[in-house]
């Protein structure tokens, strides 16, 4: 039965139908789903396929934004039940999307689950330049922050913005982790990130982790 909603959740993704993909995720939730399973089985897998449909040549950026459109609305959707589950304060993220990229359906889920677990986030948004992550970290008081890089043409501004906080003397001050779907443990390690988070859930792990390490 579930298999099925995912299934057509998968499908409503790919075609970019937004009514039915609202349609499905209330169904969804009202039938008791986890938010979590609406997610990882319905919505993600039905984007991915819109990427590789796009890849293919089978889609064209019109599809790409329709879909990516009604993934955001979904993904709007289901926030307020993340943020019920627990509330206590585990530390302070800050996270952006990289210089040239526009991408933030992913960042958008890795907020909502640091949240949901105890994190103070601050979101500075997309197209983020390393001067504006430097300000940030110089004046706030951060734990963690997060970049996220779609393409592997911005991939290379995460490491500008690493190499930036160096220049400013800022580095020790915190600990950087990087995520998006062509990142890899590989390319953190290579830029001097401290972790690599794969999908919004291991991002919540991992900067646990890091924060024990502070
Ligand atoms: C939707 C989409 C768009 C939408 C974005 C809408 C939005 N608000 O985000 C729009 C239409 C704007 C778009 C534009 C473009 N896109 Co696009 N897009 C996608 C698509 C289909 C889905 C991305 C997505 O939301 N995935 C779902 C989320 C949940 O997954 P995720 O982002 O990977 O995030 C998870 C993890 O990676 C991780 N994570 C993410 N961020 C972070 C950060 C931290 C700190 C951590 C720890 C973890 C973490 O956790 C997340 C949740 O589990 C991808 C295909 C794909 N496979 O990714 C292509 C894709 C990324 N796009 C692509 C391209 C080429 C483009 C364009 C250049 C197209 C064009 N010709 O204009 C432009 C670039 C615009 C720009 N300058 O940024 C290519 C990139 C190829 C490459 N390797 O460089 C892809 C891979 C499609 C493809 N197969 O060709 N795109």
């Amino acid at each position: 039965m579930s298999q099925e909603v995912f299934e057509n959740l998968n499908k409503a993704v790919i075609e970019g139908d937004e009514d039915k993909i609202l349609e499905l995720t209330h169904s969804a939730i009202e039938q008791g789903l986890s938010p979590d399973d609406i997610l990882k089985k319905g919505l993600i897998p039905g984007i991915r396929k819109v990427g590789e449909l796009f890849n293919s040549g089978e889609y064209f950026l019109p599809e790409l934004i329709v879909s990516g459109k009604a993934m955001e609305k979904a993904v709007q959707q289901l926030t307020p039940l993340f943020h019920g589950e627990t509330a206590s304060n585990t530390g302070k993220f800050l996270i952006g999307t990289v210089r040239g990229d526009v991408h933030d359906i992913g960042k958008n889920i890795v907020i909502m689950m640091l949240k949901s677990n105890g994190w103070e986030v601050t979101d500075l948004g997309v197209d983020i330049p390393p001067d504006q992550f430097c300000t940030a970290i110089r004046e706030g008081n951060y734990n963690i922050c997060g970049m996220s890089a779609l393409l592997t043409m911005t991939m290379p501004a995460a490491e500008e913005t690493i190499k930036a906080l160096e220049s400013e003397g800022l580095r020790d001050k915190i600990k950087v982790m990087i995520g998006g779907a062509p990142v890899t443990q590989e390319y953190a390690d290579q830029i001097g990130a401290d972790a690599f988070g794969k999908d919004a859930w291991d991002a919540v792990t991992k900067a646990e982790n890091l924060l024990k390490m502070n």
